[in-house]
């Protein structure tokens, strides 16, 4: 929970609520920043980067399962359903969905924190799939959001949360996340979800530590849009990328660690750093096939399929929502 420290007031506007968090964040020992926090137009480019490096497996091996079980995953799909990706960035993935269910779906809601990627992304889906309306939501997922009315009016909501972004959850927030994503989906809703696999920390450590530094890039970019955004006197070259595989807690840690003792200006406020205090920016999560689907289970949903890649580095499961317990007794 972010607390408020410094207002009694709660933040309005989306820029009220990025000041507030990075202040709690940067207050707050040891020191973190909410990951979210990385998706300004830059921060998504650079992601974007990311996702064609050589070491950044987890995009590539996503993309291969969809395709190669495109038309069992289409097969769970129930017909005149609306798909709603929470956290699309760019909807390359959900293209493979569309080209593979695009007569079963009558919307594809993209809902995502950056708003130029959606707009421009749904401006390029739609006259490849004419037939679907595509209707675009800006909002962190993390949040409420009302889904668009042609959504709500669909036969079956279909949710899909692709990319591993459900690893940036701690276990009990994710946990929370799905059960609230049941609510906003309603009746009969499928979820497909797409989670990083545990696996040798060779592998984990490279892909968070890639030889052309991008992933540092956008580590850093995070200052860089505290620069921008809130009056911030960051020297990003007195910070540095460390990312690490937590194998007690399944994780991939990203911190920037600042290499000298200094006072940093944000949003009117100093920040004191000693040589080596680190900003703890991004937790990524690691499952496997089993303990993503105890949580999903926890949270109220029933799998139905799990794919993975041939050397297991990924894996997409599909759940279904377990009804609410009946109000009547069956017939
Ligand atoms: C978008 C959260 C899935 O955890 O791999 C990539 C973000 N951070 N490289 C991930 C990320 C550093 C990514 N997720």
């Amino acid at each position: 929970m972010v607390a408020l420290a410094r207002s009694r007031r709660l933040p309005q506007s989306a820029e009220e609520q990025f000041t507030a968090d990075v202040l709690a964040g940067l207050t707050a020992a040891p020191k973190r920043l909410p990951p979210k926090y990385f998706y300004d137009a830059e921060g998504s480019a650079l992601f974007e980067r990311i996702t064609e490096l050589p070491e950044y497996y987890p995009t590539r091996c996503e993309m291969q399962i969809l395709r190669e079980h495109a038309r069992d995953l289409a097969g769970l799909i129930p017909q005149g359903s609306a798909l709603i990706e929470f956290g699309s960035g760019s909807s390359k993935k959900a293209r493979i969905v569309l080209g593979a269910a695009a007569d079963k779906l009558a919307a594809y809601v993209p809902v995502d924190i950056c708003r130029e990627m959606i707009e421009q992304e749904a401006a390029e889906l739609r006259p490849d799939f004419p037939q679907v309306k595509v209707l675009p939501v800006t909002a962190d997922i993390t949040q409420m959001f009302p889904l668009p009315g042609e959504a709500k009016a669909a036969a079956v909501r279909v949710g899909f949360f692709p990319g591993s972004t459900i690893g940036n959850f701690e276990p009990h927030e994710a946990a929370a996340f799905l059960r609230h994503a049941g609510k906003i989906l309603g009746p009969g809703a499928r979820l497909i979800v797409g989670a990083d696999l545990i696996k040798a920390a060779e592998v984990l450590n490279a892909a968070y530590n890639d030889a052309q530094g991008v992933t540092a890039k956008f580590n850093l970019n995070l200052l860089a849009r505290i620069n921008r955004e809130l009056s911030g006197t960051f020297k990003l070259a007195s910070f540095e990328h460390h990312a690490f595989y937590n194998r007690e807690r399944s994780r991939i840690e990203m911190h920037l660690a600042s290499l000298k003792r200094q006072k940093v200006k944000v949003a009117g406020e100093m920040v004191d750093f000693r040589a080596g205090e680190t900003i703890h920016t991004e937790n990524s999560y690691k499952y496997s096939v089993e303990s993503l689907g105890a949580v999903a289970r926890g949270a109220g949903w029933r799998p139905l399929a799990a794919w993975t890649d041939a050397r297991d580095y990924f894996c997409i499961q599909v759940f279904e929502l377990v009804e609410e317990r009946p109000l009547r007794a069956a017939e």
